[in-house]
């Protein structure tokens, strides 16, 4: 769900403007203390900072995932994972390098969240974009990355693709549980163009 605080949301930009979608970019996965850490996710929170700052990103958004404490993707409820990013937990805080109020402003950040009903897992963001989430996906020249690239990313890139065709992806900027293969083989697949 958009979080609908965000007034900019609407913001025009033209389709050579980045419009940059940050997977959840969050404590749980980039951190090597993190509840669910993805091996070289600092690597890839890194070389977002640095996109974030080279002056080519217009506008940002940023997933999270957003868990009840009590969600079925959880092993106590007999889920497939470790209890992680727990809402108002430590564990969903965007990644430390991320948080720059001297950079973020200016990139009129946009957070999704999603997982937040106990009872469904749910990997991707814009599953069932709102017109809020429509109109914001229309903005600019839409590239997605972060965590975890074989799950959330690929999910989420998914969702993107049906709204906009023409996403790209940037690879540096990716971290996954496999190593990269799922979403090499799904780029390939699709033949989805890599951000340079
Ligand atoms: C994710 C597993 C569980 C992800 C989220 O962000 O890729 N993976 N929840
Ligand atoms: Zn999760």
């Amino acid at each position: 769900a958009l979080q609908k605080h965000n007034l900019m949301s609407s913001l025009p930009l033209n389709s050579s403007d980045i419009h940059l979608i940050v997977v959840d970019c969050q404590h749980d996965f980039c951190h090597p203390e993190g509840a669910l850490y993805v091996p070289q996710g600092e690597c890839a929170v890194e070389n977002i900072a640095s996109l974030l700052k080279s002056g080519k990103v217009a506008r940002v958004t940023f997933t999270l995932d957003w868990h009840p404490l009590d969600h079925c993707s959880f092993q106590p409820q007999g889920g497939q994972w470790p209890v992680h990013c727990v809402q108002y937990s430590r564990g969903v805080a965007l990644a430390e390098s991320l948080m720059d109020p001297n950079l973020l402003p200016s990139l009129h950040p946009t957070f999704v969240t999603k997982g937040a009903n106990r009872d469904q897992e749910e990997y991707g963001a814009f599953a069932q974009p709102s017109t809020e989430e429509l109109a914001l996906l229309q903005s600019g020249k839409v590239v997605v990355c972060g965590i975890a690239g074989d799950y959330c990313v690929l999910e989420t890139l998914r969702n993107v693709l049906k709204v906009r065709p023409d996403a790209q992806v940037f690879m540096e900027g990716i971290a996954s549980i496999d190593g990269g293969i799922a979403l090499n083989e799904f780029m390939t697949k699709h033949q989805i163009e890599r951000f340079q």
